[in-house]
C-alpha cells in the first residue's frame, strides 16, 4: 500500500480486516512501529471521530502527531495550476503542500467537495494534490467522493456482528435539512460491493449515486421492499448526484423507525455519525440494543491503525 484513499488501494480485503481485528485483540503488539515518525493530520473541514481515532491509532503505533485545521488556521491555499495569485490565496497548495511533506512521514487530509461543480468535485483535486506534492504516503481522512477509513470501520464492525455468510446490507437514504456530500455512501457501497455481502441500495428517484460506485449493489426504490430480511441497516443523508449538490426530496417517511426495523431481519442499525437524531433515525432505534454506531465509532481506531501499520511497513 502507497497511500490509502480508497478500497482499489488494498490488495486483499479480507485479510485487512481480519489484520484489524487481530491488531483490536493486541493494540500494542507494534508501538515502535512508528517510532520517530510523524503523522500530520489536515482538515479543510470539521472533524470528530477521524481526528480522535486516527491520532489514537498513530499514538498506539508509537507515532508522533501534528494536527492542523488548515481550513481555519492556515493561509488560503491556490489550487489553480498557473494562476496569477493576486487575490485572496496567500499560498499556492503545491508549495504548502510540499512543505507540509518536509515535516511529516505520513499525511492524512479531510477534503470535503464544495457541492457545486460536480467535474471538479469528482476530480478530488485536493486529495491528489497531496499525492502529487506530498512525497509521503497519503491517507484520505475523506475527501470530495470517498471515504474509505470509514468504509474499511463498517466492514470490520459487520464482520464481528453478522450472523450468516453473506448477510443482507442496506443502504437507506433519509431526509435531512442540509445538503451533505456522497463521499459516505459512494464509499460505503464500494466496499461492501467488492466483500461477501447483498448489497441494497434504496433512495427515492433522483438521488441515484455515480454508477462506478453501486455496480455491484440492486437498487429498489421501496425502502419497505428493500429492508425486507435486512441483516444491517444503514443509513445516510447525501445530496442529488444528477442535480449536482442539491436537495431533491425532504420527505420525513425515509426516517429509520422501529416500525421499519421490523421488516428485517432484526437487523443492526449503522450510521457513521455525526447524526441527525429523529431525523435520519429515531432515538428509538438508535438507542436500542441493535444500534451498532459506537461499536462503529470504536472501530475507527483499528481501521486507521491497519491502514498506517501497513503504509509504516511499505514505506
Ligand atoms: C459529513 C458527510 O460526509 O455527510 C461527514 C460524515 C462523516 N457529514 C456532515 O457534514 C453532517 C453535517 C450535519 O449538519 O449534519
Amino acid at each position: 500500500m502507497k497511500h490509502f484513499t480508497s478500497v482499489q488501494d488494498v490488495k486483499n480485503i479480507s485479510d485487512l480486516v481480519l489484520e484489524a481485528q487481530n491488531i483490536k485483540k493486541n493494540p500494542f503488539l507494534h508501538q515502535n512501529l512508528g517510532k520517530n515518525k510523524t503523522l500530520g493530520l489536515i482538515f479543510f473541514n470539521s472533524s470528530l471521530r477521524t481526528r480522535l481515532s486516527t491520532q489514537k491509532a498513530a499514538q498506539n503505533l508509537g507515532m508522533s502527531v501534528m494536527v492542523m485545521n488548515v481550513g481555519q488556521d492556515g493561509w488560503q491555499l491556490e489550487f489553480e495550476e498557473g494562476a496569477v495569485m493576486n487575490g485572496a490565496a496567500a499560498e499556492h497548495a503545491k508549495d504548502a503542500i510540499a512543505v507540509m511533506g518536509q515535516y511529516c512521514d505520513i499525511l492524512g487530509v479531510r477534503s470535503f467537495p464544495e457541492l457545486k461543480n460536480r467535474d471538479l468535485d469528482y476530480s478530488e483535486r485536493v486529495l491528489n494534490s497531496f499525492i502529487k506534492y506530498a512525497n509521503v504516503p497519503i491517507v484520505s481522512l475523506e475527501s470530495a467522493t470517498l471515504h474509505p477509513l470509514q468504509s474499511l470501520a463498517d466492514l470490520i464492525t459487520m464482520e464481528e456482528l453478522k450472523k450468516t455468510a453473506c448477510p443482507k446490507v442496506v443502504l437507506s437514504w433519509a431526509a435531512h435539512p442540509r445538503a451533505l456530500p456522497q463521499a459516505v455512501p459512494n464509499s460505503f457501497a464500494q466496499w461492501v460491493g467488492a466483500g461477501n455481502y447483498e448489497l441494497v441500495i434504496t433512495h427515492p428517484k433522483d438521488y441515484e449515486l455515480a454508477k462506478e460506485f453501486t455496480k455491484n449493489a440492486m437498487i429498489e426504490h421501496d425502502q419497505d421492499k428493500a429492508l425486507a430480511g435486512a441483516d444491517f441497516v444503514y443509513a445516510k443523508n447525501w445530496s442529488s448526484y444528477s442535480d449536482y449538490g442539491k436537495i431533491a426530496s425532504q420527505d420525513p417517511s425515509w426516517q429509520i423507525t422501529s416500525e421499519k426495523m421490523k421488516l428485517t431481519n432484526k437487523a443492526y442499525f449503522m450510521h457513521c455519525l455525526p447524526v441527525r437524531r429523529n431525523v435520519i433515525v429515531s432515538d428509538s432505534v438508535i438507542d436500542s440494543p441493535q444500534s451498532a454506531v459506537i461499536r462503529q465509532a470504536g472501530n475507527r481506531v483499528f481501521s486507521a491503525q491497519v491502514v498506517l501499520k501497513n503504509l509504516l511497513e511499505n514505506n
